[in-house]
């Protein structure tokens, strides 16, 4: 049986408690490894070690000598990439194609990214008047922030790992990673790239374990840790930020969504139908932008709907190196029943099942998986608990509208304010809609398109803060102004 130890200090560790837990393949029940579980000696190590080497040299690199370094890991991840998708299909179940072209290159590529963007960060000045003409200089030093605690979710493990460690490094901090308990793998891998890679002991340090009251927690509570980037549900983002509170550190948070798609009678029906089908069934469902409220402009929408229940239908389920397969299982028995709960809900709430609304019948091979049906509803009344929670499956809701005004009024109706896609040939409408939606991000005819230099983040209560381009530098660096009198 493989077994998965902590990354601390550059080397591969077992928990002192001795304690290990299972990480289960979700297509087939199967555990394929022991996972360490790291308690709170593990992160007084791993925060001691990213200390050191933030004290000692990787905290004085030049920018531009990091930048060479994080382009190594870069091309370790780019070289080492087949383990890399094994090891992230292993743990979640999807399709190697997703992996392929989606988890894995931006693994690479959040390290390259930041690498070069760092190198051309502008220092800011201002030349004060002091009124006795000699005047004085202001300008603004950048620095680490310094411990990043990060904490990461199980849908896109590596891709949204990598994404808040690249950053962090390349502003020359030092991490400490808590990956989710389901996909533990690909975090430790990265392990062996850093130190192939030349990245000094304790900038990237690797502790699993759960969260409320182990790992996860500890690592949150840790005095030394200065800052804290979370990604995953937004009840998990409360307990972090009262966590953050005791010694005042800051946090930036990617949360939960309850994304709308809004598609007008003018949209070209065969891009929206086959956008609004990756964006509800893409990875399962558990895509943090994925679409679960879709609505339609009255005269297409009988049309829309029968053309995503046959879009549903043609889904291939299967193992995720079989040929053709582009929809795998949940990541777990766990996340199976929630999902469930909704299916049944919507059901007891009067929806009209379009399609699915259960379990499939798979092959004995992969019948302990944890796999559901794609899934499209009509009918629902908004204050449904399915219209209202966010439920991370393989599903979405398909309503009418009348009017531009009501489809903007439906999709802001929502304590999230992740991201919308607008469906329209009309570009004067896109571009007065789209600013109205509460978002952080918000598509014209396409889905999951995105320039890693701009903002990420979410409105209301799908996040604080953003991330990536020069944005990220607000949390990963802190700014110092030095004001000399001439
Ligand atoms: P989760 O909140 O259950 O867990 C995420 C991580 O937090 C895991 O590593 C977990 O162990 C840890 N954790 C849990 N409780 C903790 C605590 N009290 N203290 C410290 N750490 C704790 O989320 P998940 O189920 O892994 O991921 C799915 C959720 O993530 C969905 O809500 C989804 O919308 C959200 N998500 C958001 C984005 C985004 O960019 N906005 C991206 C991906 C996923
Ligand atoms: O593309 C990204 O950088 C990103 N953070 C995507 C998030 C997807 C959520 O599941």
């Amino acid at each position: 049986m493989k077994e998965i130890k902590h990354f601390i200090n550059g080397e591969y560790v077992g928990s002192e408690s001795g304690r290990t837990f299972d990480d289960v393949n979700p297509a087939n029940g199967e555990v394929i490894a022991k996972v360490h579980e790291g308690g709170q000696a593990e992160i007084d190590r791993a925060v001691a070690a990213a200390r050191a080497a933030m004290n000692g040299e990787w905290g004085s690199m030049p920018a531009a000598r990091r930048s060479e370094l994080l382009h190594k890991v870069a091309d370790g991840v780019r070289e080492r990439f087949d383990e890399f998708l094994e090891a992230e299909c292993l743990d979640t179940g999807k399709p190697r194609g997703m992996a392929c072209e989606i988890d894995i290159p931006r693994g690479a590529a959040n390290f390259k990214v930041f690498a070069d963007l760092v190198k051309n960060v502008p220092t800011e000045s201002f030349h004060t008047d002091t009124g006795d003409g000699r005047g004085a200089l202001n300008y603004v030093v950048r620095k680490p922030r310094g411990v990043i605690g990060v904490i990461s979710p199980w849908n896109l493990p590596l891709l949204l790992m990598t994404w808040k460690v690249g950053p962090a490094l390349a502003c020359g901090n030092t991490v400490v990673v808590k990956p989710s308990e389901e996909t533990p793998h690909t975090a430790a891998l990265l392990g062996e790239v850093m130190n192939a890679a030349g990245i000094p002991k304790g900038v990237y340090n690797v502790v699993h374990g759960f969260g409320p009251d182990s790992a996860g927690e500890y690592l949150t509570r840790h005095a030394d840790v200065d800052g804290i980037t979370f990604t995953g549900e937004t009840r998990t983002g409360t307990a972090i930020m009262k966590a953050a509170a005791e010694g005042i550190r800051n946090v930036s948070f990617e949360l939960g969504g309850k994304n709308a798609a809004i598609v007008f009678a003018d949209a070209d029906l065969d891009k929206a139908v086959e956008g609004t089908m990756r964006s509800a069934f893409a990875n399962c469902g558990q895509v943090c932008l994925g679409t679960e409220r879709v609505y339609v402009e009255r005269p297409v929408f009988d049309d829309f709907v029968a053309r995503l229940k046959t879009g549903a239908e043609s889904l291939t389920m299967g193992w995720w190196q079989d040929p053709g397969i582009n929809f795998g299982p949940l990541v777990s028995q766990e996340h199976r029943r929630k999902v469930l709960s909704y299916y049944d809900k919507a059901v007891a709430d009067g929806a009209t099942v379009v399609t699915g609304g259960g379990v499939p019948q798979m092959r004995d091979d992969l019948a302990a998986g944890a796999w559901v049906q794609p899934t499209i509803w009509t009918g629902l009344p908004e204050d449904s608990a399915v219209i209202q929670e966010e439920i991370f499956g393989p599903c979405c809701h398909v309503a009418p509208f009348d009017s531009e005004e009501e489809a903007i009024r439906l999709a802001n109706d929502t304590p999230y304010g992740l991201a919308a896609a607008l469906w329209t040939e009309n570009l004067s409408r896109a571009h007065r809609v789209a600013p109205q939606l509460d978002v952080g991000l918000c598509w014209v005819n396409s889905w999951f398109l995105r320039d890693l230099r701009t903002p990420f983040g979410g409105s209301k209560q799908s996040g604080i803060g953003r991330e990536g381009g020069v944005h990220g530098l607000e949390f990963y660096t802190e700014l110092s102004n030095v004001c000399v009198k001439l």
